[in-house]
C-alpha cells in the first residue's frame, strides 16, 4: 500500500503503451488509484510502485573511456521479448559533458550513424561538473550539479524497460522550464501539464501537438537561477516523450539502444554549444543566401519567373534569389524540364546571374518509376546502381508522389551518393542552379507504405505505436519494414532527410566547388551542417506569424541557424495587414523567403498598395544594411557553435523575465527584434531586459530614441512601416550601404553604429570574407575586425582594404567640439540632441572622406 502513496503529479504512468483496466494493472505490479477526473489527459490511474522490480546493476568497472556495469533482470517484465541483460556505460567525455548508454551486449542493436562521427571527448576527466549516483536495484541513476549538488537528472522514480520494440525510461526534472524535442508546434517552453510530443517525421502542416518534418531528442533545462543544462537521446527510432507537472519526463522509444549526452552547461549559451560540439557547428552560409529569397508554386513558366523578376526591381525591393518550384519540371519529373513552359531555363538562369542574383529550384526524393524505359535516365541508371529503397521482399518499393509511381533512392548507401551527385552534375550543366530545396524528404508518400501496401508484421505494428499523426508509422510514409543499406525504414525513417542533405550538400560541393546552398524540410542532428531549413507549410494567420518565433528560435538550439518560415505565410490568402507584418518580422529570420501555395492570391511584395510596398522596402533595406552584423554571427556560429537568432533567455539568464518570452528575439548579443504580432495593432508592449536600448526605427534618415529600462515592459510605436529593433548598450554594429543584391551591396562602403554604453565604451567585430569560397575559416581567408570604442570616444578597428563611409554614435555625452578621422579632421558631421534618456546624450553621424 505504502508503496503507491505517491503524489499525484509524481505518478508515472504504469500503461504508457496502452490503457489499463484495474486488472490489467494489477496484473503488472502497478498502483491503481483512481481520480475524480475523467478523460483524456491527466494524471495516470494506474501508475508504478516505489522501487518497482526491473534491473539489478552489477559493479562498476573501469573501461577504457570510464566505467562499465552489467545490468540483468530476474523476472520478465510485461512486455514482449525483454532485453535480459544490459552493458551500462559511464564516458566523462568533457567537464560539462557526460555520455551514458545503455545496450545489449549479446546482441548489437541498431545504433545511429553519422551523427556523432565529429565528437571529441577526452579521457581523464578531473573535476568535472557532475556527479553520478546509482542506484544498483532497482537500476537508476542521478546526475547531480557538483556546484550546488543539485539534482538534473534521477531516474529511480520508474523502471527502466527494455525490450526489443520499447526503450522506456523516466526521471525527474531541475525544473520545468524545458525547451526542445522538436519539431512541434509550441511555444519556446513546454507544456509538462500531462502532455506527450511524439518524434517522427511527418509532412504534416503545423499544427498543436503533430509530430512534424523533423525529430530533434534534446531538450535545455533552466534551473531557474540562471544555470541551465541538456540532455540530448541519440536514437532515431520513433519516439514519444511523456511530460508530467512533478516535473518529470518519460522516453518511450520503439528501437535502437539509450545513448544519453547530459550537458551541464553552467550558462543555456554553453549547455548549446556543448551540444553542436557533438552533432557538429553548422556549415558557413553563402553569403547570398541571407538575401531575401521569392518562392511561389505557381510560377508556371519562365516569362512568368521572369516577369516576377522584373517587378520586384521595378519596385526596387532587395531580391537575391529566385526560386521555381514544381512548376518547372516536365510531368513533375525531377532532372528534367518542361520544354514548353521552360523551354529557355537555361537562358532564363543565366540572365538572372548577369543581375547579380541567385537561383534554386526544387527536388523531390521520389523518382518517378513509370516511364517508359530508356526515356527517364534517373530512374534507368538508378535501377542499373541498385539505388532504391527495397520492400521487404527485396523488390523495389514504389510509393506515390508528385510525378505519380515513384521509387525512392536510399541515401544510406553510398553507391546513391555517386548517382546522386551525377544526377545533379547533369542536370547542372544544362541549368547552372546555384542551390537546392529538398522537399518532401520525411520521406513524404501520398500511398501509406507503398503501391501494394504494407506487410502484417512486428515493424509494420509495432507492440506499442507512438502517438503519431495517423496511428501508424507508415501512415503518409513508406513502409517501416522497408529496407536499406544500413538498416531498415523503421530505424532510419527519421534520418531520410538528414542523408538526403548530406548527399545534396556533398553533390554540390563536388560540382561547383563553392559553399553549397541545401534547403530541406525534414530534418535530425546534424542537419545544420550541411543545409538551411524551413518550418514547411505555415498558414496565412496572425497566429502562426507568432508561433514561427518559437519554431525558428529553437532550430538555431537545435544546430540549424539558417532557418525561417514563408514569409506571409504558405497556406490560404494571406491580407496586406500580415503580409507586411511578416515581411518586418521575415527580416530578421536568419534566412527569409517568401513563398506560397498554388491556389493562393498572389503575396510578393509588388502586388500591394504603394503604402505596403514602402513599408516592406524597408524591412528588406534594413536587413541588407545588417548582412555583415548576419553574417559575422554565422561565423561564430560556424566557429564555436553559438546562435544565431536568440532567446532572450540565453543572452540574460538570471533575468526571470526573459525564461519564456518568444515573442521577441535577439540576433547575437546585440539587436532587440520586437515585432507587431496581433491584427491591427499599431503599438507593440515589449520587455527591455535593464540596461540602456536605442531604437533603430529606419535606415536612413535615422530616427534614434534610447530607453533606460530596468528590466520591464514598454510600450513602442510601431506603425504600419515600422518594427521595433533595439541596439544594446555596448554594441557595435557594422553595417553595409544597402543595394538589391548583395552581388552589389558587397561592395558598397561600410557604415558602423556605436551604441556606447553608460560607461561609454562599445565593441563590436566583422567577419569578412569573399562569402562563397569553401572553410575561408579553416584556411584563414577572412578578415577580422574587432572595434571597440571608449571614452572620450575614440573608435579603434581596421578595415584592411574595405571602406568605411559614415560612423554614427549614439550615447554621445556631450555636443563634440570636433571630429576626427585617421588623424585628420571631418567637417562633415552632424549632431542632435536625444531626448528619452535621463541626462543629455547626443546622437554624432560623420561621414569619413
Ligand atoms: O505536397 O512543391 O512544403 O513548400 O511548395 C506539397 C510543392 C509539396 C510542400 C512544400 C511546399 C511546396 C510544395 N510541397
Amino acid at each position: 500500500r505504502d508503496q503507491c502513496g505517491i503524489a499525484v503529479e509524481s505518478r508515472i504512468n504504469c500503461g504508457c503503451d496502452r490503457s489499463l483496466s484495474r486488472a490489467d494493472c494489477e496484473a503488472r505490479g502497478c498502483c491503481y488509484v483512481p481520480l475524480p477526473q475523467s478523460g483524456l489527459g491527466g494524471p495516470p490511474w494506474c501508475f508504478y510502485p516505489v522501487r518497482y522490480p526491473g534491473y539489478k546493476m552489477g559493479p562498476l568497472l573501469p573501461t577504457e573511456k570510464g566505467q562499465r556495469a552489467t545490468l540483468a533482470r530476474s523476472a520478465p517484465s510485461y512486455l514482449p521479448r525483454d532485453i535480459p541483460t544490459l552493458q551500462l556505460d559511464l564516458m566523462p567525455e568533457t567537464l560539462g559533458r557526460l555520455h551514458l548508454t545503455l545496450k545489449d551486449p549479446a546482441s548489437p542493436r541498431y545504433e545511429v550513424p553519422f551523427v556523432t562521427s565529429q565528437s571529441r571527448g577526452h579521457k581523464d576527466i578531473q573535476n568535472p561538473l557532475y556527479d553520478v549516483d546509482f542506484q544498483p536495484d532497482p537500476f537508476g541513476f542521478i546526475v547531480r550539479r557538483k556546484s550546488n549538488g543539485r539534482v538534473l537528472l534521477n531516474t529511480t522514480i520508474g523502471p527502466l524497460l527494455f525490450a526489443d520494440q520499447y526503450v522506456q525510461l523516466s526521471t525527474s526534472m531541475a525544473s520545468s522550464v524545458i525547451s526542445g524535442l522538436g519539431e512541434h508546434y509550441t511555444p519556446i517552453t513546454l507544456d509538462l501539464n500531462w502532455t506527450s510530443v511524439s518524434l517522427w517525421n511527418r509532412d504534416m502542416a503545423p499544427h498543436r501537438s503533430a509530430n512534424l518534418y523533423g525529430s530533434h531528442p534534446f531538450f535545455l533545462v533552466q534551473e531557474g537561477d540562471g544555470q541551465a543544462h541538456g540532455v540530448f537521446l541519440l536514437n532515431s527510432n520513433a519516439m514519444e516523450v511523456f511530460l508530467q507537472p512533478a516535473p518529470a519526463l518519460t522516453w518511450v522509444t520503439v528501437g535502437g539502444i539509450l545513448d544519453f549526452y547530459i550537458f551541464l552547461g553552467p550558462s543555456p549559451q554553453s549547455v548549446v554549444q556543448q551540444y553542436h560540439e557533438v552533432i557538429g557547428y553548422p556549415m558557413m552560409p553563402p553569403y547570398w543566401s541571407l538575401g531575401f529569397h521569392l518562392c511561389r508554386w505557381g510560377y508556371t513558366s519562365t516569362n512568368i519567373t521572369r516577369t516576377v523578376v522584373q517587378l520586384m526591381r521595378q519596385a526596387k525591393i532587395p531580391l537575391d534569389v529566385q526560386w521555381n518550384d514544381l512548376d518547372y519540371a516536365d510531368q513533375r519529373r525531377v532532372f528534367t524540364f518542361d520544354l514548353q513552359r521552360f523551354g529557355d531555363l537555361p537562358r532564363m538562369v543565366e540572365e538572372f546571374h548577369q543581375l547579380g542574383m541567385k537561383y534554386v529550384l526544387i527536388l523531390d526524393p521520389g523518382i518517378s518509376s513509370a516511364s517508359p524505359p530508356g526515356s527517364y535516365k534517373p530512374f534507368d541508371d538508378g535501377l542499373k546502381r541498385g539505388v532504391f529503397i527495397k520492400n521487404s521482399t527485396g523488390q523495389i518499393l514504389i510509393g506515390k508522389v508528385w510525378p505519380g509511381p515513384t521509387a525512392f533512392p536510399d541515401f544510406t548507401n553510398p553507391t546513391t551518393q555517386d548517382w546522386w551527385t551525377d544526377c545533379i552534375r547533369v542536370f547542372h550543366s544544362k541549368v547552372p542552379v546555384d542551390g537546392l530545396w529538398i522537399d518532401m524528404n520525411e520521406p513524404s508518400n501520398f500511398v501509406q507504405g507503398s503501391v501494394d501496401g504494407c506487410p502484417d508484421s512486428d515493424l509494420e505494428k509495432p507492440p506499442y505505436t507512438p502517438g503519431v499523426i495517423g496511428g501508424q508509422l507508415n501512415a503518409g510514409t513508406l513502409c517501416v519494414s522497408a529496407q536499406q543499406y544500413l538498416s531498415n525504414h523503421y530505424n532510419l525513417h527519421n534520418l531520410y532527410g538528414l542523408t538526403e542533405a548530406i548527399a545534396t550538400h556533398r553533390a554540390l560541393l563536388k560540382v561547383k566547388s563553392t559553399r553549397p546552398f541545401v534547403l530541406s524540410r525534414s530534418s535530425f542532428p546534424g542537419l545544420g551542417r550541411f543545409s538551411a531549413h524551413w518550418t514547411g507549410d505555415v498558414r496565412s494567420d496572425w497566429e502562426q506569424l507568432r508561433f514561427s518565433i518559437p519554431g525558428v528560435l529553437l532550430f538555431g538550439l537545435y544546430g540549424v541557424p539558417l532557418v525561417g518560415a514563408d514569409v506571409c505565410g504558405f497556406g490560404g490568402d494571406t491580407t496586406e495587414e500580415l503580409c507586411v507584418r511578416w515581411t518586418q518580422l521575415g527580416a530578421f529570420y536568419p534566412f527569409m523567403r517568401n513563398h506560397n501555395d498554388k491556389p493562393n492570391a498572389p503575396q510578393e511584395p509588388f502586388v500591394f498598395s504603394q503604402q505596403a510596398q514602402d513599408a516592406m522596402r524597408t524591412a528588406i533595406t534594413l536587413r541588407y544594411s545588417l548582412l555583415p552584423f548576419l553574417y559575422t554571427l554565422f561565423h561564430h556560429t560556424h566557429s564555436s557553435g553559438s546562435t544565431v537568432a536568440r532567446p532572450l533567455f540565453l543572452e540574460f539568464p538570471t533575468d526571470p523575465d526573459c525564461q519564456t518570452i518568444d515573442r521577441q528575439f535577439l540576433w547575437g548579443s546585440s539587436l532587440l527584434i520586437s515585432p507587431v504580432l496581433e491584427e491591427g495593432a499599431l503599438e507593440v508592449t515589449a520587455y527591455l531586459p535593464p540596461g540602456t536600448w536605442y531604437s533603430l526605427h529606419n535606415v536612413i534618415p535615422p530616427l534614434i530614441l534610447s530607453y533606460y529600462s530596468k528590466g520591464q515592459y514598454i510600450l513602442f510605436p510601431a506603425p504600419l512601416d515600422t518594427i521595433n529593433v533595439h541596439v544594446r548598450e555596448g554594441s557595435i554594429i557594422p553595417q553595409q550601404v544597402p543595394a538589391l543584391t548583395t552581388t552589389a551591396s558587397r561592395r558598397n562602403p561600410f557604415t558602423l553604429i556605436v551604441a556606447l554604453s553608460v560607461g561609454n565604451w562599445a565593441k563590436g567585430e566583422l567577419f569578412w570574407d569573399d562569402g562563397e569560397s569553401l572553410d575561408t575559416f579553416e584556411h584563414g581567408n577572412y578578415s577580422y575586425v574587432l572595434f571597440f570604442a571608449e571614452e572620450p570616444v575614440k573608435l579603434n578597428g581596421s578595415l584592411d582594404g574595405l571602406v568605411l563611409g559614415e560612423v554614427r554614435v549614439f550615447g554621445v555625452r556631450a555636443p563634440p567640439t570636433s571630429v576626427w578621422a585617421n588623424g585628420q579632421k571631418v567637417h562633415d558631421f552632424s549632431y542632435s540632441q536625444d531626448t528619452k534618456v535621463c541626462n543629455k546624450r547626443f546622437i554624432l553621424i560623420f561621414k569619413m572622406c
